[in-house]
């Protein structure tokens, strides 16, 4: 039996490099001959991901409870192809997850972390979250936003204060400001290990306890 792959998913906020190193991740693992498969919430090419990304590009008006629903039904669109990929031994390198669902919306102001948590439970729990962080400076050397919704300094800072809320023992807080090579060397370490630390284990789900404390 091969065991399970590990769900990894790699959180932070804007320009902090995730989707670079996801990549590089992917290319690196399936180098060594370990089943992985990429993901990115949102996955804009699904029906409820055009209706994010209509939202995200400013097409689309809609009520912040009803973007925060569909946001997680995006997730829950490919729930039953990632427990698939999970149990047969694939491992999932995913990039933005329920944690980036929950931190963004709650950043809002009209939905408590703890409401935003509530349709994740029954999703698979990451085996590992990679968190990139950026302190100011190196943030504002990288390039600049573009022109998508919640893409700015005040409201990304209420995004970075609710994720130091939903830190857990899956959770590796990473300083990504280092090259790009670097960085993926320092993150491969904690893949490679998890991966096989999980592999005869069960999957876990998030969990209405997990966030009684929210
Ligand atoms: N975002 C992402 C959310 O608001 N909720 C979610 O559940 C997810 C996965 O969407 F501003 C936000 C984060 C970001 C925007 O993400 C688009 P990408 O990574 O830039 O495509
Ligand atoms: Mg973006």
């Amino acid at each position: 039996m091969p065991g399970r792959g590990a769900l990894i998913v790699l959180e932070g906020c804007d320009r902090v490099g995730k989707t670079t190193q996801a990549s590089k991740l992917l290319e690196k693992l399936q180098h060594r001959g370990i089943p992985t498969q990429l993901l990115k919430f949102p996955d804009r090419s699904t029906s409820t991901g055009q209706i994010i990304n209509s939202y995200l590009t400013r097409k689309m008006d809609l009520p912040d409870k009803t973007v925060h629903l569909l946001f997680s039904a995006n997730r829950w669109e490919s729930e039953p192809q990632m427990k698939k990929l999970l149990n047969s031994g694939v491992t999932l390198i995913v990039d933005r997850y329920s944690h980036s669902g929950v931190a963004f919306s709650a950043a809002k102001n009209e939905m408590s972390i703890h409401w935003c948590y509530q349709p994740e439970i029954g999703l698979p729990k990451p085996d590992l979250v990679l968190f990139l962080t950026l302190n100011e400076t190196a943030i504002s050397k990288r390039s600049g936003f573009g022109d998508e919704r919640y893409e700015n300094s005040e409201f990304l800072k209420k995004v970075a204060s609710n994720f130091q809320r939903l830190k857990d023992d899956a959770w590796k807080i990473i300083d990504a400001d280092k090259d790009i090579e670097t960085l993926n060397k320092e993150l491969l370490l904690h893949v490679e290990k998890v991966i096989e630390s999980v592999k005869d284990t069960h999957l876990s789900y998030f969990d209405p306890i997990a966030m009684n404390n929210l």
